[in-house]
Protein backbone atom coordinates (compact mmCIF):
# COMPACT_ATOMS: atom_id res chain seq x y z
CA UNK A 1 0.00 0.00 0.00
CA UNK A 2 2.97 2.52 0.63
CA UNK A 3 4.14 1.88 -2.41
CA UNK A 4 0.66 2.17 -4.47
CA UNK A 5 0.05 5.46 -2.62
CA UNK A 6 3.21 7.02 -2.35
CA UNK A 7 2.77 9.57 -5.04
CA UNK A 8 -0.50 10.46 -5.06
CA UNK A 9 -1.62 13.82 -4.33
CA UNK A 10 -5.13 15.55 -3.97
CA UNK A 11 -3.73 18.28 -5.57
CA UNK A 12 -4.53 17.18 -9.24
CA UNK A 13 -3.73 19.99 -11.94
CA UNK A 14 -3.56 19.39 -15.81
CA UNK A 15 -2.73 21.09 -19.02
CA UNK A 16 -1.35 24.61 -18.59
CA UNK A 17 -0.14 23.93 -14.85
CA UNK A 18 1.99 21.01 -15.75
CA UNK A 19 4.58 23.64 -16.61
CA UNK A 20 4.91 24.16 -12.78
CA UNK A 21 6.12 22.09 -10.20
CA UNK A 22 3.68 20.15 -8.63
CA UNK A 23 3.70 20.77 -4.88
CA UNK A 24 2.13 18.18 -2.59
CA UNK A 25 0.78 18.82 0.77
CA UNK A 26 4.00 18.81 2.64
CA UNK A 27 5.07 21.53 0.45
CA UNK A 28 7.95 18.95 -2.05
CA UNK A 29 7.47 18.62 -5.10
CA UNK A 30 6.25 15.23 -6.20
CA UNK A 31 10.06 14.29 -7.50
CA UNK A 32 11.05 15.17 -4.22
CA UNK A 33 8.81 13.36 -2.19
CA UNK A 34 9.60 10.22 -3.89
CA UNK A 35 13.51 10.60 -3.42
CA UNK A 36 13.51 10.99 0.12
CA UNK A 37 12.18 10.44 3.67
CA UNK A 38 9.42 12.83 2.87
CA UNK A 39 7.70 9.71 1.11
CA UNK A 40 7.32 7.81 4.08
CA UNK A 41 6.04 10.76 6.25
CA UNK A 42 3.31 11.88 3.65
CA UNK A 43 1.76 8.22 3.00
CA UNK A 44 1.81 7.75 6.78
CA UNK A 45 0.09 10.88 7.40
CA UNK A 46 -2.49 10.45 4.48
CA UNK A 47 -3.23 7.20 4.00
CA UNK A 48 -4.29 6.32 0.28
CA UNK A 49 -7.64 6.06 0.38
CA UNK A 50 -8.24 9.62 2.46
CA UNK A 51 -6.04 10.92 -0.75
CA UNK A 52 -8.36 10.67 -3.24
CA UNK A 53 -10.81 13.90 -3.24
CA UNK A 54 -11.35 14.35 -6.80
CA UNK A 55 -13.53 12.86 -9.46
CA UNK A 56 -11.98 9.98 -11.11
CA UNK A 57 -9.99 10.26 -14.22
CA UNK A 58 -12.42 9.10 -17.21
CA UNK A 59 -10.53 6.94 -19.66
CA UNK A 60 -11.03 5.01 -22.76
CA UNK A 61 -8.42 2.30 -22.86
CA UNK A 62 -7.48 1.46 -26.51
CA UNK A 63 -4.76 -1.01 -26.72
CA UNK A 64 -3.28 -3.39 -29.69
CA UNK A 65 -3.96 -6.16 -27.20
CA UNK A 66 -1.78 -9.40 -28.07
CA UNK A 67 1.57 -8.31 -29.99
CA UNK A 68 3.25 -7.81 -26.46
CA UNK A 69 2.14 -8.16 -22.53
CA UNK A 70 2.38 -4.96 -21.62
CA UNK A 71 -1.25 -4.11 -22.47
CA UNK A 72 -2.35 -6.76 -20.30
CA UNK A 73 -0.13 -5.43 -17.42
CA UNK A 74 -1.51 -1.55 -18.28
CA UNK A 75 -5.10 -3.59 -17.86
CA UNK A 76 -4.09 -4.77 -14.56
CA UNK A 77 -2.71 -1.07 -13.86
CA UNK A 78 -5.89 0.28 -14.80
CA UNK A 79 -8.43 -1.87 -13.15
CA UNK A 80 -6.59 -1.47 -10.07
CA UNK A 81 -6.30 2.45 -9.95
CA UNK A 82 -10.18 2.23 -10.59
CA UNK A 83 -10.81 0.02 -7.70
CA UNK A 84 -8.74 2.42 -5.84
CA UNK A 85 -11.54 5.46 -7.00
CA UNK A 86 -8.52 7.06 -9.50
CA UNK A 87 -9.84 6.23 -12.35
CA UNK A 88 -13.54 5.76 -14.27
CA UNK A 89 -13.07 2.96 -16.55
CA UNK A 90 -15.58 4.02 -19.52
CA UNK A 91 -15.03 1.60 -22.41
CA UNK A 92 -11.87 -0.68 -24.11
CA UNK A 93 -11.51 -1.14 -27.79
CA UNK A 94 -9.35 -3.55 -29.73
CA UNK A 95 -8.23 -1.45 -32.47
CA UNK A 96 -5.60 -3.69 -33.91
CA UNK A 97 -6.26 -6.14 -36.89
CA UNK A 98 -9.33 -7.99 -35.94
CA UNK A 99 -10.30 -9.39 -39.38
CA UNK A 100 -9.11 -12.94 -38.95
CA UNK A 101 -6.78 -15.19 -37.81
CA UNK A 102 -6.01 -15.35 -33.14
CA UNK A 103 -6.75 -11.22 -33.45
CA UNK A 104 -10.23 -12.52 -33.97
CA UNK A 105 -10.24 -13.27 -30.21
CA UNK A 106 -8.43 -9.57 -28.59
CA UNK A 107 -12.21 -8.33 -27.74
CA UNK A 108 -12.03 -12.73 -24.92
CA UNK A 109 -8.79 -11.37 -23.74
CA UNK A 110 -10.56 -7.78 -22.87
CA UNK A 111 -13.40 -8.93 -21.25
CA UNK A 112 -11.48 -11.84 -19.50
CA UNK A 113 -9.60 -9.30 -17.90
CA UNK A 114 -12.66 -7.08 -17.30
CA UNK A 115 -14.68 -10.27 -15.66
CA UNK A 116 -11.50 -11.07 -13.53
CA UNK A 117 -11.14 -7.48 -11.88
CA UNK A 118 -15.25 -7.46 -11.66
CA UNK A 119 -16.42 -5.50 -14.35
CA UNK A 120 -18.10 -8.28 -16.71
CA UNK A 121 -20.35 -5.67 -18.83
CA UNK A 122 -17.63 -2.70 -19.55
CA UNK A 123 -18.28 -2.40 -22.66
CA UNK A 124 -15.61 -2.94 -25.25
CA UNK A 125 -15.26 -2.40 -29.28
CA UNK A 126 -13.03 -3.90 -32.16
CA UNK A 127 -11.58 -3.02 -35.24
CA UNK A 128 -13.14 -4.80 -37.90
CA UNK A 129 -10.55 -4.07 -40.29
CA UNK A 130 -7.02 -5.36 -40.96
CA UNK A 131 -4.54 -3.17 -42.76
CA UNK A 132 -3.38 -1.73 -39.20
CA UNK A 133 -2.04 -4.20 -36.43
CA UNK A 134 0.30 -7.05 -35.55
CA UNK A 135 -0.87 -10.39 -37.13
CA UNK A 136 1.78 -12.15 -34.45
CA UNK A 137 -0.11 -12.60 -31.71
CA UNK A 138 0.70 -15.02 -28.72
CA UNK A 139 -1.99 -15.10 -26.48
CA UNK A 140 -5.35 -13.83 -27.55
CA UNK A 141 -6.62 -17.63 -28.67
CA UNK A 142 -5.38 -18.88 -25.69
CA UNK A 143 -6.97 -17.21 -23.31
CA UNK A 144 -9.86 -15.23 -25.23
CA UNK A 145 -11.39 -18.79 -26.41
CA UNK A 146 -11.42 -20.12 -22.68
CA UNK A 147 -14.18 -18.70 -20.82
CA UNK A 148 -14.61 -21.91 -18.81
CA UNK A 149 -11.62 -21.10 -17.32
CA UNK A 150 -11.89 -17.12 -16.83
CA UNK A 151 -15.86 -16.87 -16.86
CA UNK A 152 -16.04 -13.89 -19.69
CA UNK A 153 -19.00 -14.11 -22.24
CA UNK A 154 -17.57 -12.01 -25.19
CA UNK A 155 -15.22 -14.59 -27.63
CA UNK A 156 -14.29 -12.38 -30.76
CA UNK A 157 -14.19 -9.56 -32.41
CA UNK A 158 -18.10 -10.17 -34.31
CA UNK A 159 -19.46 -10.30 -30.52
CA UNK A 160 -18.82 -6.71 -30.23
CA UNK A 161 -19.53 -3.51 -32.12
CA UNK A 162 -17.21 -1.26 -34.29
CA UNK A 163 -14.73 0.35 -32.66
CA UNK A 164 -15.59 3.83 -34.29
CA UNK A 165 -19.99 3.45 -32.96
CA UNK A 166 -18.43 2.30 -29.15
CA UNK A 167 -16.24 5.52 -29.91
CA UNK A 168 -19.25 7.66 -30.59
CA UNK A 169 -21.93 6.35 -28.24
CA UNK A 170 -19.40 6.56 -25.32
CA UNK A 171 -18.34 10.51 -26.43
CA UNK A 172 -21.78 11.54 -26.99
CA UNK A 173 -23.15 9.55 -23.44
CA UNK A 174 -20.52 11.66 -21.07
CA UNK A 175 -20.21 15.58 -20.64
CA UNK A 176 -18.04 18.22 -22.49
CA UNK A 177 -14.32 18.07 -22.25
CA UNK A 178 -14.44 14.85 -19.55
CA UNK A 179 -13.00 12.00 -21.54
CA UNK A 180 -9.37 10.75 -21.76
CA UNK A 181 -8.45 8.87 -24.49
CA UNK A 182 -5.83 6.71 -24.07
CA UNK A 183 -4.26 4.14 -26.82
CA UNK A 184 -1.37 1.97 -25.90
CA UNK A 185 -1.28 0.98 -29.34
CA UNK A 186 -1.75 1.59 -33.13
CA UNK A 187 -3.75 4.76 -32.67
CA UNK A 188 -6.13 3.76 -35.92
CA UNK A 189 -9.40 3.79 -34.31
CA UNK A 190 -8.83 7.82 -33.91
CA UNK A 191 -8.24 8.20 -37.40
CA UNK A 192 -11.24 6.76 -38.33
CA UNK A 193 -13.25 8.52 -35.15
CA UNK A 194 -12.19 11.89 -37.02
CA UNK A 195 -13.34 10.62 -40.35
CA UNK A 196 -16.66 9.68 -38.92
CA UNK A 197 -20.21 11.42 -39.89
CA UNK A 198 -23.12 12.19 -37.35
CA UNK A 199 -25.23 9.18 -36.62
CA UNK A 200 -27.57 8.13 -34.06
CA UNK A 201 -25.62 8.52 -31.00
CA UNK A 202 -24.45 12.81 -31.79
CA UNK A 203 -25.08 14.89 -34.93
CA UNK A 204 -21.86 16.04 -34.82
CA UNK A 205 -18.73 14.92 -37.11
CA UNK A 206 -16.06 13.01 -35.69
CA UNK A 207 -13.74 15.74 -35.16
CA UNK A 208 -16.48 17.93 -34.02
CA UNK A 209 -17.76 15.19 -31.50
CA UNK A 210 -13.95 15.14 -30.06
CA UNK A 211 -13.21 18.63 -29.78
CA UNK A 212 -16.60 18.79 -27.83
CA UNK A 213 -16.25 15.90 -25.61
CA UNK A 214 -12.31 14.78 -25.17
CA UNK A 215 -10.12 16.62 -22.74
CA UNK A 216 -6.91 15.05 -23.89
CA UNK A 217 -5.58 11.84 -25.94
CA UNK A 218 -2.38 9.89 -23.82
CA UNK A 219 -0.55 8.21 -26.24
CA UNK A 220 2.15 5.05 -25.36
CA UNK A 221 4.65 5.47 -28.46
CA UNK A 222 8.20 7.15 -28.93
CA UNK A 223 9.47 10.71 -27.66
CA UNK A 224 13.36 10.86 -28.43
CA UNK A 225 14.81 13.42 -30.51
CA UNK A 226 16.02 11.12 -32.82
CA UNK A 227 13.27 9.55 -35.21
CA UNK A 228 12.93 6.04 -35.20
CA UNK A 229 10.04 3.77 -36.87
CA UNK A 230 8.37 2.78 -34.04
CA UNK A 231 6.00 0.27 -33.02
CA UNK A 232 2.46 2.16 -32.47
CA UNK A 233 2.47 5.06 -34.48
CA UNK A 234 4.84 3.98 -37.46
CA UNK A 235 5.32 0.40 -37.98
CA UNK A 236 2.06 -2.34 -38.43
CA UNK A 237 0.59 0.00 -41.07
CA UNK A 238 0.06 2.61 -38.94
CA UNK A 239 2.59 5.31 -41.21
CA UNK A 240 -0.07 6.07 -43.91
CA UNK A 241 -2.49 7.07 -41.79
CA UNK A 242 -0.48 9.46 -39.24
CA UNK A 243 0.12 12.17 -41.17
CA UNK A 244 -3.61 12.45 -41.29
CA UNK A 245 -4.26 11.92 -37.52
CA UNK A 246 -1.76 14.51 -36.30
CA UNK A 247 -2.77 16.76 -38.86
CA UNK A 248 -6.89 17.12 -37.22
CA UNK A 249 -6.59 15.72 -34.09
CA UNK A 250 -8.04 19.19 -32.14
CA UNK A 251 -6.79 18.46 -28.30
CA UNK A 252 -4.19 18.25 -26.57
CA UNK A 253 -1.68 15.43 -26.96
CA UNK A 254 0.37 13.72 -24.54
CA UNK A 255 3.43 11.27 -25.70
CA UNK A 256 4.83 8.90 -23.32
CA UNK A 257 7.97 6.85 -24.88
CA UNK A 258 8.91 5.54 -21.50
CA UNK A 259 8.97 2.04 -20.28
CA UNK A 260 11.72 -0.29 -22.35
CA UNK A 261 14.21 -0.11 -19.56
CA UNK A 262 11.28 -0.49 -16.55
CA UNK A 263 11.29 -4.29 -16.37
CA UNK A 264 7.92 -5.75 -14.85
CA UNK A 265 5.65 -8.92 -14.39
CA UNK A 266 7.78 -11.28 -12.81
CA UNK A 267 5.62 -10.93 -9.63
CA UNK A 268 2.71 -11.96 -11.37
CA UNK A 269 3.39 -15.62 -10.92
CA UNK A 270 2.17 -15.10 -7.22
CA UNK A 271 -1.44 -14.59 -8.57
CA UNK A 272 -4.22 -17.04 -9.18
CA UNK A 273 -3.59 -18.60 -11.85
CA UNK A 274 -7.03 -18.03 -13.17
CA UNK A 275 -5.75 -14.23 -13.42
CA UNK A 276 -5.83 -13.90 -17.39
CA UNK A 277 -2.89 -11.13 -17.12
CA UNK A 278 -1.01 -14.01 -15.27
CA UNK A 279 -1.24 -16.05 -18.42
CA UNK A 280 -0.63 -13.67 -20.79
CA UNK A 281 2.24 -13.11 -19.69
CA UNK A 282 3.29 -16.54 -19.00
CA UNK A 283 2.34 -16.94 -22.75
CA UNK A 284 4.16 -14.03 -24.13
CA UNK A 285 7.41 -14.87 -22.40
CA UNK A 286 7.26 -18.23 -24.04
CA UNK A 287 8.99 -19.84 -20.88
CA UNK A 288 8.27 -17.79 -17.97
CA UNK A 289 10.23 -19.26 -15.47
CA UNK A 290 13.23 -20.02 -17.44
CA UNK A 291 13.43 -16.86 -19.30
CA UNK A 292 15.86 -15.40 -21.93
CA UNK A 293 18.56 -12.79 -20.35
CA UNK A 294 17.96 -10.28 -22.92
CA UNK A 295 14.27 -9.93 -21.72
CA UNK A 296 15.66 -9.67 -17.99
CA UNK A 297 14.36 -12.57 -16.48
CA UNK A 298 10.85 -12.87 -15.85
CA UNK A 299 10.35 -9.47 -16.55
CA UNK A 300 8.96 -7.48 -19.78
CA UNK A 301 9.31 -3.74 -20.74
CA UNK A 302 6.43 -1.13 -18.92
CA UNK A 303 5.82 1.18 -22.17
CA UNK A 304 1.86 0.64 -21.33
CA UNK A 305 1.36 0.76 -17.75
CA UNK A 306 3.51 3.53 -17.37
CA UNK A 307 1.31 5.44 -19.98
CA UNK A 308 -1.85 4.77 -18.38
CA UNK A 309 -0.19 5.29 -15.06
CA UNK A 310 0.89 8.89 -16.24
CA UNK A 311 -2.95 8.89 -18.11
CA UNK A 312 -4.27 8.76 -14.19
CA UNK A 313 -2.23 11.07 -12.31
CA UNK A 314 -0.63 12.82 -14.59
CA UNK A 315 2.18 14.99 -12.81
CA UNK A 316 0.94 13.83 -9.28
CA UNK A 317 2.76 10.68 -10.20
CA UNK A 318 6.26 10.72 -10.91
CA UNK A 319 6.08 12.19 -14.21
CA UNK A 320 7.15 15.70 -15.59
CA UNK A 321 5.98 17.53 -18.79
CA UNK A 322 7.84 18.81 -21.82
CA UNK A 323 5.52 21.46 -22.97
CA UNK A 324 7.73 23.09 -25.76
CA UNK A 325 8.29 20.62 -28.96
CA UNK A 326 6.37 18.50 -31.62
CA UNK A 327 5.37 15.43 -32.30
CA UNK A 328 6.82 15.26 -36.43
CA UNK A 329 6.30 12.39 -38.65
CA UNK A 330 9.05 11.91 -41.58
CA UNK A 331 10.18 9.06 -43.30
CA UNK A 332 12.92 8.27 -40.97
CA UNK A 333 10.06 7.58 -38.30
CA UNK A 334 9.20 9.75 -35.38
CA UNK A 335 10.61 11.79 -32.55
CA UNK A 336 10.21 14.95 -30.28
CA UNK A 337 10.96 17.63 -32.25
CA UNK A 338 11.93 20.50 -29.87
CA UNK A 339 12.87 23.15 -32.78
CA UNK A 340 9.26 23.12 -33.39
CA UNK A 341 6.07 24.45 -30.88
CA UNK A 342 2.98 22.78 -31.63
CA UNK A 343 0.84 24.21 -28.17
CA UNK A 344 -1.20 21.19 -28.32
CA UNK A 345 1.22 18.79 -28.03
CA UNK A 346 3.28 17.53 -24.44
CA UNK A 347 6.12 15.18 -24.00
CA UNK A 348 5.98 12.74 -21.24
CA UNK A 349 8.63 12.51 -18.73
CA UNK A 350 9.76 10.31 -16.07
CA UNK A 351 11.11 11.66 -12.56
CA UNK A 352 12.18 8.42 -10.62
CA UNK A 353 14.46 5.21 -11.64
CA UNK A 354 13.55 2.59 -13.47
CA UNK A 355 13.83 0.58 -10.51
CA UNK A 356 11.30 3.18 -8.65
CA UNK A 357 8.90 3.32 -11.47
CA UNK A 358 9.08 -0.86 -11.99
CA UNK A 359 8.57 -0.72 -8.20
CA UNK A 360 5.44 1.20 -8.27
CA UNK A 361 3.50 -0.31 -11.62
CA UNK A 362 4.51 -3.99 -10.79
CA UNK A 363 3.18 -3.32 -7.25
CA UNK A 364 -0.28 -2.03 -8.72
CA UNK A 365 -0.38 -5.02 -11.54
CA UNK A 366 -0.78 -7.64 -8.94
CA UNK A 367 -3.42 -5.91 -6.57
CA UNK A 368 -6.45 -8.15 -6.37
CA UNK A 369 -9.49 -7.55 -7.41
CA UNK A 370 -11.80 -5.68 -4.89
CA UNK A 371 -15.18 -7.41 -5.35
CA1 LIG B 1 0.53 -2.08 -26.70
Amino acid sequence: MVTIGVLRSKHWRWATDFNEPVTSMNGKTARNCFSGMWCLLFVSLFPFTTAIAQSPVKIIFDTDMGSDCDDAGAMALLHALADLGEVEILASIFSSRGDAGDNQYGPGVLDAIQTYYGRPSLPIGANRGGDVGDPKVRYLKQIGNHPEIYGHDVIKTSDVPDMVDLYRKTLADNEDHSVVILTVGHPIALVHLLRSKADSHSDLSGTDLVRKKVSRWVATGYSESSPAKNCNFVKQGMSEYLDELLENWPTDFYMSGSGKTVVTGAKLQATPKSNPVREAYRLWLKNWVREKPKRDGKNRSSWDQIGTLFAIRGTNGPFSITSKGSVQHTSRGIFWDSSENNPKHFRVNMTVTDQEMARLVEALMIVPPAM
